[in-house]
């Protein structure tokens, strides 16, 4: 072996390997889940017992509270769904799919890990400045967010419009790979027609962001400008428009979703098929359905401001346009649906995890119906209604189809069989308390609990919803001990767990066709040809090839 391998800073610090890459974006994506996860236990505590010192944290004053979930927030999205679906996922697979050897600029793909890390260590230090981190919610609305005096952040809030920039700048630099090595770097044999969804699903993740983000860089920019020298694109008082914000923030905020969305579809519409041993049903209906949706993502951001203030006409073309867009993706949930259909189902637990992400999804989707009417939404805007619609969109979207991912690639990353007993109590318990925490907290938004309120014993109307506080903050506290039995999995079963073969689950997509792992530099012992579609095969019970797509396969 060459000697840059034998070099452990070149081997496992500045390595160009897509797959070590890969591997650093999900050990930082999950510590910093966790992270996210434990900042969701202070302020959960806090709402169920207001007043109450939150054990192992202390008081939560409302400025605190703000902050916790302002980077509660912008962790789970920007520091959690992006590194992992895009960056872990799909550095690791999208060469091991087409047949590749690495991507098509490993510098580049180094690059953009390191700028992801310097990323982390900005949005980590703002922890640590005067006044704390941002506070202004997610989505960084002014003008809140663009004049210290309002909320006592200073440095917070730069420091997050830095950590976020370069979060995004790394992202593109991921992008720029992915595309071109999808487009260049196939194996004989890879026609566009024959690459799996998963590799599909992730291209259209990157184009949607590609498009979406320009605008909100531009936002960030006035945002920077008004906050340190004084312009007033946003500042009300000074004549300046902070609806302009919501708008830029907004017309990359919905796509964005989609950015974490469509990799999930993409691992979900892998794990189905193996498990239940038929093709994947609609392959190109599914593709058409992706093009359509991410046409009109770009479309419907409005509908996140129906009572902001904006021309309440504008609300019917957004409400339309939003129904519209619901239409493709309970195209794409079918034909999910229909690859299981007399399927020869194996529960494993990446299944259960990919099941578990279609239908809490569903739900997601069906609640946010009421937020895409104008006429409805009004009733439930700001209110723990949206937390909970929310949630059961990203929280399938990115823990259950990372989680479904994990299990399934674990032996492919690691070359050892993860713990199949301690995965499904792992499953068990995180699918029932999400359910336990979220359903509470769609109820108390129909009650009219608002959002953002620290204490809601302070008002008298909130008092009565006390209990389901207490109910979704200790659900919250078992999920959040269940990932323990993950945790420990995922290290035992690095060093200990059961050897892998090539192909444990009999897939039929090409990085089965590596061994597991795959070679340190350039996957494949030989580099495959294909001759099929990864899901072109017959029906269970016929002479089955579940073999990868591999020209040595062929009879
Ligand atoms: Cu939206």
């Amino acid at each position: 072996m060459t000697s840059h391998q034998s070099n452990f800073w070149n081997y496992y610090i500045f390595s160009k390997d897509h797959k070590m890459i890969a591997k650093q974006y999900l050990i930082t994506g999950l510590i910093m889940a966790l992270l996210g996860g434990l900042m969701a236990y202070v302020f959960r505590m806090q709402l169920a017992f207001p007043g109450e010192a939150v054990p192992g944290f202390g008081d939560v004053d409302s400025g605190t509270y703000n902050q916790l979930i302002t980077l509660h927030g912008t962790i789970m999205v920007f520091w959690v769904g992006m590194p992992i679906l895009l960056g872990a996922f799909g550095n690791f697979l999208i060469p091991l799919m087409i047949g590749a050897d690495d991507m098509a600029f490993p510098t580049l793909n180094m690059m953009s890990y390191w700028t992801f890390f310097v990323s982390t260590l900005v949005l980590l230090a703002s922890f640590f400045v005067e006044g704390g981190p941002a506070s202004s919610g997610w989505t960084a609305y002014p003008p809140l967010s663009a004049r210290p005096e309002y909320s006592g952040v200073m440095w917070g809030m730069n420091l997050w419009i830095l950590a976020v920039a370069l979060e995004f700048f790394s992202v593109l630099m991921g992008g720029v790979n992915y595309l071109t090595t999808t487009f260049n770097m196939r194996t004989k044999g890879m026609k566009f027609s024959r690459m799996p969804m998963f590799v599909w699903m992730q291209l259209a993740a990157t184009v949607n962001f590609m498009f979406s983000v320009g605008p909100l860089i531009a936002g960030a920019l006035m945002l920077l400008l008004d906050r340190t020298i004084g312009t007033s694109f946003f500042v009300p008082d000074k004549g300046g428009d902070p609806l302009l914000y919501q708008h830029l923030f907004w017309f990359f905020g919905h796509p964005e979703v989609y950015v974490l969305l469509l990799p999930s579809l993409g691992i979900v519409a892998e794990i189905i098929p193996t498990f239940s041993r038929k093709p994947l049903f609609g392959y190109k209906m599914i593709l058409i359905s992706t093009a359509f949706s991410s046409v009109l993502a770009f479309m419907v951001w409005a509908h996140h401001q129906f009572i902001s203030g904006m021309d309440p006409r504008m609300a019917m073309p957004f409400g339309l346009l939003t129904i519209i867009i619901s239409v493709p993706f309970a195209v794409v949930l079918f034909a999910y649906i229909a690859t299981l259909w007399k399927g020869s189902i194996t529960f494993t637990t990446p299944f259960l995890f990919a099941i578990a992400m279609i239908a809490e999804f569903l739900i997601g989707g069906v609640t946010g119906i009421i937020n895409g009417a104008a006429a409805a939404d009004i009733y439930v805007h700001d209110t723990y209604y949206v937390v909970s619609h929310f949630h059961f969109t990203l929280v399938p979207i990115t823990i259950f189809g990372m989680l479904a991912g994990v299990y399934y690639w674990f032996p492919k990353f690691f070359g050892r069989m993860m713990n199949e007993t301690l995965g499904k109590i792992h499953f068990w318990i995180t699918a029932i308390t999400f359910n336990v925490i979220f359903i509470p907290l769609l109820q108390m938004g129909m009650g009219g609990h608002q959002r953002r309120i620290p204490d809601p014993t302070e008002f008298e109307y909130l008092k009565g919803m006390m209990g389901m506080h207490k109910t979704a903050t200790i659900a919250l506290i078992i999920l959040l001990i269940a990932q323990a039995f993950f945790i420990f999995n995922f290290f035992y079963s690095m060093y200990k767990g059961k050897k892998a073969e090539a192909n444990p689950w009999k897939s039929t997509t090409l990085e089965w066709d590596a061994p597991s792992p795959p070679v340190a530099h350039g996957n494949f012992e030989v580099i495959p040809k294909v001759y099929r579609g990864p899901y072109e095969y017959s029906v269970p019970g016929c002479k089955q090839d579940w073999s990868p797509q591999s020209a040595e396969t062929v009879n």
